[in-house]
């Protein structure tokens, strides 16, 4: 069985998320999310998330592409992780491109393209100004 993890916020879940999570299942059998938590998003990303770590496992649980969610709360987790979780397959999407590959002494090493015309900040301020 191919294991492949990805990282995230996935706050507010939108398409963008959902293509990266199908290429990035694609990649193998059995596909890990490690969800950024409250704190490691408040702390170390500066971002305060809308939906609480709970609520964005929850719905990334109910995707077909997700087997498994994890919680991420630091940014040295990485290494660990490909070890902890048997991973063969880590994946980015290309906005890290370049910021990972110190991994590819563990695992393969894809950076999938984004979906470039979608954003949590693109619905935010949309909304704002409806
Ligand atoms: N993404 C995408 N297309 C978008 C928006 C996001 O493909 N329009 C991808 C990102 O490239 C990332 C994943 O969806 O691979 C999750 O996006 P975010 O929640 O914004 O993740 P980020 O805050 O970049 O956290 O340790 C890594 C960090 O936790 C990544």
């Amino acid at each position: 069985m191919k294991r492949v993890i990805t990282y995230g916020t996935f706050d507010l879940l939108h398409y963008g998320h959902i293509n990266l999570l199908r290429r990035a299942k694609a990649q193998g059998d059995y596909l890990i999310v490690a969800l950024s938590t409250d704190e490691f998003n408040w702390n170390e990303k500066q971002k305060k998330s809308y939906f609480t770590y709970e609520e964005r496992k929850a719905m990334l649980e109910a995707i077909r592409y997700v087997d498994l969610v994890v919680p991420e709360d630091n940014w040295e987790q990485k290494k660990t992780d490909v070890g902890k979780y048997n991973v063969d397959v880590f994946v980015m999407g290309d906005d890290w491109k370049g910021k990972f590959d110190f991994l590819k002494e563990q695992c393969e090493v894809v950076y999938l393209s984004r979906t470039p015309e979608i954003s949590t900040t693109k619905i935010k301020t949309e909304l704002n100004n409806k």
